[in-house]
């Protein structure tokens, strides 16, 4: 498949998707939204593929949504927000929190708008030393979208997440990891190499149990703590039934490497 606003290569279990409308920051128009989707699905549908690296090419990662398709002229009704949210962000955010393999971002630049939510969204967030977050949406009127609103109190708390949505200041890659925003701040030019090196790791990992972690930890945040106990009794029993299990208690007890196939 050719695309021609973002890139997708896979190697060794690693499908690399990377935003490539760098003039523009890789802000989303509705063809990026639209190849973004294909990959995504074309990534679940190649079951040798364990992990999805999220980046960008050029200076930024992503600047959310492509404003030059925002430009309303007097005479004109303005554009229904609602409806793009409901048609390509939220399903973007819901089928990244739902993937089954593990998602990692390298956040290589700037990350504004829905493109910070989106690599807030991914499992294990890397950025470069210069990169940078903002929740630019209130410096046009707007509220964060992409989940923004749900993940900041969560991930940084609601002082934190009040003052970045309502001031949109940049936050720098430092201050992120410090804040718990995200998992790691690497030096500019490890990142790549850093970010690949971790998705590898993922892909040879027991996949399924890798996705249950995710269910579950997503789903304590709005259960009780009974309700997440059944949980973890339930996801526990469908671990427990994987080949990765029997392979990891075996290469356990035989003290040698365990060899996982993601089963
Ligand atoms: O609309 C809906 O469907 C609802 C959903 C909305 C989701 C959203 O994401 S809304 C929020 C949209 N994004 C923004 O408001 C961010 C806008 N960009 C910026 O604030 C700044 O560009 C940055 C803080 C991200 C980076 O600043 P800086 O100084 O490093 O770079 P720059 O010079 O502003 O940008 C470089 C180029 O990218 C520039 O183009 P030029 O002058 O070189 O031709 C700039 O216009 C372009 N660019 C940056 N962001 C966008 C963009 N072009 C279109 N849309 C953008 N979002």
């Amino acid at each position: 498949m050719v695309y021609k606003t973002i890139e997708l290569k896979v190697e060794t279990g690693v499908a690399k998707l990377t935003f490539n409308r760098p003039e523009s920051l890789n802000s989303f128009n509705l063809e990026m939204h639209s190849e973004v989707k294909g990959a995504l699905k074309s990534v679940e549908n190649d079951k040798s593929i364990r992990c999805l690296l999220i980046t960008g090419n050029g200076r930024g990662f992503c600047a959310g949504q492509d404003l030059n398709d925002r430009a309303i002229s007097p005479d004109q009704n303005t554009i229904d927000l609602g409806e793009s949210i409901e048609k390509r962000y939220n399903p973007l955010i819901r089928k990244l929190i739902s993937f089954e393999i593990p998602t990692v971002c390298a956040v290589n630049g700037v990350a504004a708008g829905a493109g910070a939510n989106l690599a807030l969204a991914c499992d294990i967030v890397l950025a470069a030393q210069s990169a940078s977050f903002i929740e630019a949406f209130c410096k046009i009127g707007l509220i964060p979208d992409s989940g923004g609103t749900w993940i900041l109190p969560r991930i940084v708390g609601h002082a934190r997440a009040m003052a970045l949505s309502m001031l949109g200041n940049k936050i720098s890659a430092e201050q992120a990891e410090q804040w718990g925003m995200i998992w790691r701040c690497v030096d500019d030019d490890q990142l790549q190499a850093e970010a690949i090196k971790l998705a590898k790791y993922l892909a040879s990992q027991p996949t399924k149990g890798l996705s249950y972690i995710k269910r579950a930890i997503h789903a304590s945040s709005s259960n009780t703590l009974n309700d997440q106990l059944d949980l973890e009794r339930d996801l526990q029993r469908l671990a427990g039934r994987t080949e990765d299990y029997r392979e990891g208690v075996s290469a356990f007890l035989n003290k040698r490497q365990s060899n996982f196939q993601g089963k």
